[in-house]
């Protein structure tokens, strides 16, 4: 079952579909596999190491990150699937060009997430996130993507990791295809993924732990201390790349967070490229997301590259951490 094969399958399902909704999926497939291309010979061609200069979050900008910025635009501009985009890497939104049609979705991606994992070959991924305009006709605006996450008609990410997945939800499960470069097919790998509803790891950056609040202490403290029962104490995996980290723990169970503090209250992860489409698929998949209070999906976005605290996983383990997180506000 090919990834192609499947998203026809789908559309078929749907006896109104006008098939702009699997061009645009096509034309995402396409740009994941001429990124995977790149990124599979990073270190043997000049795409490692750094430009000179910085993107709207003041992360210094690699060059994979721009090659698999204009690899991602330039694959989506042409189709007439999208009226327009927004990319992690770019300040504004972005405009399809005059010469092609605006289309009725709207795409935000982050072309390439873990960036600063790149040179030591560790995975990383692309992270995607797909609306229906609000405007109505021509040139999307920011409000067209300015919109909460449970509005997102798909999402999902690739990895580039030991293998190549695609990953994604249209709001009906959760399916993985794995590409098989012999063929240049994303093959179905992994059929309506289940998230276990509680696990026994833990993924987050503990260095900040002297700037969280006394309920994340609090609830890290009890997560390492030891009681069959309740699989403690929790494995601490952390990759640092937030695809890897979140891939893990929708196949695994357990919690990637990614807290609030006193240095960054609204922690560091974007909300529209990287929290609303993961969010997204760990509550397809039948886990929980939350800012530490609701659904990350319930947040109303105000600008392109705001910043949300993060809790992604199984649904007790979140529940849980909410709890600690209540307790000491
Ligand atoms: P980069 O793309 O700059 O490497 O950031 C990756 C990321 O946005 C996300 O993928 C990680 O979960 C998180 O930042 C890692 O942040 P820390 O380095 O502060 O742990």
């Amino acid at each position: 079952m090919t990834l192609e094969r499947f998203i026809n399958e789908q559309e078929a399902k749907h006896p109104g579909a006008t098939g702009e909704f699997s061009g645009l999926l096509h034309d995402l497939s396409l740009a994941a596999k001429l990124v995977w291309r790149e990124v599979s010979k990073a270190g043997l061609v000049d795409v490692l190491g750094s430009t000179d200069h910085t993107n709207s979050s003041g992360d210094i900008v690699k060059k994979l990150d721009v090659f698999a910025d204009e690899t991602i635009f330039k694959a989506m501009d042409h189709g007439g699937h999208v009226c327009v985009m927004a990319s992690e890497e770019n300040e504004d939104i972005l405009h399809i060009p005059d010469e092609y049609a605006a289309g009725k979705y709207v795409l935000l991606y982050d072309p390439l997430d873990g960036s600063s994992n790149i040179d030591a070959n560790i995975t990383i991924g692309s992270i995607f996130s797909i609306f229906k305009r609000v405007s109505t006709t021509g040139k999307g605006t920011l409000q067209d993507c300015l919109q909460p996450g449970y509005k997102q008609v798909s999402a999902g990410y690739i990895i580039y990791g030991s293998s190549t997945i695609f990953v994604y939800s249209t709001g009906h499960g959760v399916h993985g295809f794995t590409l098989d470069p012999s063929v240049g097919e994303f093959l179905l790998s992994h059929e309506n993924i289940r998230i276990p509803s509680k696990g026994k790891i833990y993924s987050l950056n503990e260095g900040n732990y002297c700037n969280w609040s006394d309920g994340m202490q609090k609830y890290i403290q009890y997560l390492k201390e030891s009681d069959k029962a309740t699989n403690r104490p929790y494995s601490l995996r952390y990759i640092g790349t937030m695809v890897g980290d979140a891939h893990r723990t929708l196949l695994y169970g357990g919690i990637f967070a990614y807290p609030g503090d006193r240095k960054n209250p609204q922690g560091k992860l974007r909300l529209m490229y990287e929290c609303n489409p993961m969010a997204f698929i760990i509550e397809q998949a039948g886990g929980k997301s939350s800012d530490g209070t609701k659904s990350i999906l319930q947040v109303q976005p105000t600008s392109l590259h705001q910043h949300t605290p993060v809790f992604l996983g199984s649904t007790e383990d979140v529940a849980l951490c909410e709890k600690f997180l209540k307790e000491s506000a």
